[in-house]
């Protein structure tokens, strides 16, 4: 398979720092190779954005427009596009730049990223990446990328999370996602616990997007960045996750997100994340 390494290392606009340094850090440890290795053919672009706005908001959303090129780029070509993604937030380039009219997403993370501009006590515009995903918030930003069209709350799968707002447990709940919270997810087992939401979403569309933030990793096995929790799954939980996605799904664009060098000073998330990396290449679009 050809696969296009697409690094977008901004957090919230600003360049290669806070998680926005974890793309160059996954390039620099051989991210290219490490699926190289595995068979595949590999090109890496960055997403360069000198001119983003001076609102961190507005950057991020011009950022999303330039990624959402170059994925349409990749997938256009018949290149599967990975994304090392600073921010959640870059799910919108990503769906965006496949374009289908019908896609759903399968997306781990510890956190919900279902916050609203009206339930975030932080402002934090990372933890309302998926409600943005989802065309509940930020509509007049998101309709300025290319391509942009909200995911089907019922075609998304959200696995992983234990740590969620109250308001934003309260709006999850309220909304069609199919959320899979991590002691429900380890106490029935990956298997177990994560067919019945996937066999749910499958049954609806066969088009995904895959977004792993890897702080639904542990802590203790995989430091990831300044906002995981305690608890979380391990490596091979994840990758058995991320095959069964694959045995159902055609995977049409997929991305590695949230890494911060800075929380991982010796290189176990790192090398949690190049796992993740190669887990990625083996489902790439799909059966
Ligand atoms: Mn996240």
């Amino acid at each position: 398979m050809d696969i296009r390494l697409i690094a977008c290392p901004y957090d919230l606009g600003h360049r290669d720092a806070g998680m926005g340094a974890g793309p160059k850090a996954f390039l620099e440890r051989s991210a290219e190779q490490v699926l190289r290795d595995a068979g595949h053919g590999v090109s890496v672009v960055t997403v360069e954005a000198p001119d983003a706005q001076s609102n961190e908001i507005g950057a991020a959303f011009e950022i999303n427009a330039l990624l959402a090129a170059e994925v349409r780029h990749a997938f256009g070509s018949g290149v599967f596009p990975i994304v090392l993604a600073g921010n959640c937030n870059h799910c919108l380039g990503a769906v965006s730049g496949v374009g289908l009219a019908e896609l759903g997403a399968v997306w781990f993370d510890a956190h919900g990223d279902f916050n609203s501009p009206d339930t975030s006590r932080s402002g934090f515009f990372d933890g309302m990446a998926l409600h943005v995903a989802t065309g509940n918030s930020w509509r007049a930003a998101a309709g300025t990328i290319p391509g942009f069209r909200p995911l089907s709350e019922r075609n998304v799968a959200l696995a992983g999370v234990r740590d969620l707002d109250e308001a934003e447990r309260a709006a999850l709940d309220a909304s069609s996602i199919v959320l899979v919270e991590e002691p429900a997810l380890l106490d029935a087992g990956i298997e177990a616990g994560l067919a019945p939401a996937l066999d749910a979403v499958s049954s609806r569309m066969r088009d995904i997007y895959v977004h792993v933030d890897l702080d639904v990793l542990d802590p203790a096995i995989a430091p990831i960045n300044g906002y995981q929790p305690p608890g979380g799954l391990d490596v091979s939980q994840l990758v058995a996750a991320l095959e069964m996605v694959g045995q159902r799904f055609q995977v049409r664009a997929a991305a590695l997100a949230s890494y911060d060098p800075a929380f991982d000073p010796d290189g176990k998330g790192l090398e949690a994340g190049l796992e993740v990396l190669k887990a990625f290449g083996d489902i790439g679009w799909g059966p």
